[in-house]
């Protein structure tokens, strides 16, 4: 909906004085076993991009867990209101997560059709990006032989650091896996029926991790300007291979192997912060006429009745 009507300086306001609702909402919820704090909000409206930050500098003050945000930015047909929120949100986030894991929605939109429709698809995309992530070290919770993956937490963690920007790559295949029936394995059948082969698991691996970090990106940015990085594996248990994800690990490395961090890594960014300049100067004759719509709509809506 349109709570704070696009305007952050609102969202700020209401999320200020119902911090203590909030409070007793995380209250009512067990924090003595989490990891980490997530916030998630769209940057480009007025609740997420005013709330967002100010409930990270809450949070950070009262818990010694990290506190991570999960910023999505709005696209660039979403006009210039939307991005200069985003373009300060972005700022004001950055500067109070430990850090700030990112989603463009400008880069996962599918052609022609309208960002509204295409939401269903984008949070697909982010629910397998950033899902994969945070239950990386929660196993068990994807079942038995379902997955197995070869981080945990206090590493997904470390490489989170306390400061920062994260952008996310991915890519998955389907894979035949040898039957693994109740009846072969009460015979304990461990014959190669040869649709996987050690060597097969080693490029599939390898290959995956390129594409993850060379394709599209949850933030455009410049891959050898990355100053961490963290590789993380899932799939059945007999299709990891040890020599794969070493392989891919040193490929990783030496890919993103470059400690300076260079100008003009987030190009999205920066397209953002010019589009905020230009939205600066006409942003109260935008606010105007997006009322005089509002007015319109509410007046055809009276002749309606
Ligand atoms: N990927 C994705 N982005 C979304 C979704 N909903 C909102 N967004 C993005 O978040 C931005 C802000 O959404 P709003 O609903 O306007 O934001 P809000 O924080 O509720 O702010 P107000 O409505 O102004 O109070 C949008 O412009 C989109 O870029 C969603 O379901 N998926
Ligand atoms: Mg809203």
């Amino acid at each position: 909906g349109h709570g704070a009507g696009t305007e952050p300086e609102l969202g700020e306001r209401c999320t200020r004085e119902d911090m203590e609702e909030i409070q007793s909402a995380i209250d009512r919820m067990t924090t003595s076993e989490i990891d980490a704090f997530l916030i998630m909000a769209g940057l480009g409206g007025g609740t997420g991009s005013g709330g967002a930050p100010l409930l990270a500098e809450h949070l950070q003050r009262l818990y010694v867990e990290p506190v991570y945000g999960l910023g999505i930015l709005p696209a660039k047909d979403e006009g210039g209101i939307y991005n200069r929120n985003a373009a300060k949100s972005f700022q004001n986030f950055v500067e109070e997560v430990d850090n700030l894991l990112t989603f463009d929605n400008d880069a996962f939109k599918t052609g022609g059709e309208s960002l509204q429709e295409g939401y269903t698809e984008i949070n697909a995309e982010i629910v397998s990006r950033f899902g994969a992530l945070f239950s990386a070290g929660e196993v068990e919770a994807l079942g038995d032989e379902v997955a197995e993956s070869v981080v945990d937490a206090s590493e997904i963690i470390n490489t989170l650091g306390d400061y920062g920007i994260t952008s996310i790559g991915y890519a998955s295949e389907e894979i035949e896996t040898r039957d693994q029936g109740l009846l072969d394995r009460l015979r304990g059948d461990n014959r190669n029926d040869g649709i996987t082969s050690a060597g097969d698991d080693t490029n599939r691996i390898t290959s995956l991790v390129r594409k993850a970090t060379l394709g599209k990106l949850t933030l455009q940015c410049e891959v050898d300007s990355t100053e961490r990085a963290l590789l993380l594996v899932s799939g059945p248990p007999e299709a990891l291979n040890r020599k794969g994800i070493d392989k891919a690990r040193k490929w990783l490395e030496e890919t993103t192997d470059c400690m300076e961090v260079r100008a003009g890594d987030y190009p999205r960014v920066r397209e953002m912060q010019r589009m905020a300049i230009e939205a600066e100067e006409n942003v109260e004759q935008l606010r105007a006429s997006s009322r005089d719509d509002l007015d319109d709509l509410i007046e055809y809506g009276d002749d309606e009745v």
